[in-house]
């Protein structure tokens, strides 16, 4: 059995955060496994409210999982605060795998990391990140790099790599420019990771699913490289699967494999 677990902020409503993370590790074959590390109320058009998580509490969780499981992989998503990431830092034992999602915001208008929380992720989580995923919005925003072209982006994904992660997937979801397509990075050099251009935009957990799926092909042992690969196929069905669960507001499947009742071509 191979375990992946997922550090990460609790959606009710199953469309991302721990819940969509372990639908994802299930269905790509792997143990999935959940430290709630933050915790929100939301339903399927917006987020009401979110909570954090005790430090001591988050760091209880994993030491519990470490007494008794061999983790292929851990992967990050919603952290709140500085607190939070201070704790996963603290608690992850040196050289885990670790890919992290930087979440910083809930479909640009809810903020899921506070002002510490991203300087912590920057200075104390990528130093031990072996996958770092940000969409366009969070690499700009982290690296400072105005993203506007195909070139201004893969100097974020290096930029990831100067600040200590092993690689950087920076993702094309929201571009302008080569839509669909990712830009991988590691210290081998760059790799364009191109998707089914997709109908559907700002699928709700879509970042979510990716990481997890890249956590879980980690765990099963895949090459960091391939197993990003096997991720975006996963993540693109799981988007083209998706379905409406609010009027105009779509989310994943990651269980497409087995459903596709719910796609309606738009
Ligand atoms: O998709 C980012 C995300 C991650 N984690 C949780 C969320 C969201 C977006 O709403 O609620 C818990």
């Amino acid at each position: 059995m191979a375990f992946a677990a997922s550090i990460a902020g609790s959606d009710p409503s199953g469309g991302a955060g721990l819940q969509v993370d372990l639908k994802t590790m299930t269905a790509c074959g792997v143990w999935g496994m959940t430290v709630v590390a933050a915790l929100t109320a939301q339903n399927a058009s917006h987020v009401v409210d979110t909570a954090s998580v005790p430090a001591f509490f988050i760091k209880e969780q994993i030491d519990a999982l470490e007494e008794d499981f061999e983790i292929g992989c851990y992967k990050t998503g919603m952290l709140k605060n500085g607190e939070t990431v201070d704790a996963v830092v603290q608690a992850l034992p040196k050289g885990r795998n670790l890919v992290v999602d930087p979440v910083l915001l809930a479909t640009k208008e809810y903020r899921l990391l506070d002002e510490a929380g991203q300087e912590k992720l920057v200075s104390d989580l990528l130093p031990i990140t072996t996958v770092v995923t940000p969409n366009l919005p969070e690499a700009a925003a982290l690296s400072g790099i105005k993203i506007t072209d195909a070139e201004s982006m893969e100097q974020a994904a290096f930029w990831f790599i100067d600040n200590g992660a092993k690689s950087a997937v920076v993702k094309g979801g929201h571009a302008f420019f080569r839509l669909g397509t990712d830009v991988y990075a590691d210290k081998d050099g760059l790799m364009l990771v191109e998707g089914e251009v997709s109908p559907f935009t700002n699928v709700h957990g879509s970042g979510c699913c990716y990481a997890s799926a890249i956590a879980a092909h980690i765990a099963l042992g895949y090459p960091v490289r391939d197993a990003v690969c096997e991720a975006k196929k996963f993540v693109s069905g799981a988007i083209k699967y998706s379905w409406e669960y609010a009027p105009g507001r779509r989310t994943m499947n990651p269980g497409w494999q087995q459903f596709k009742t719910y796609y309606k071509k738009v």
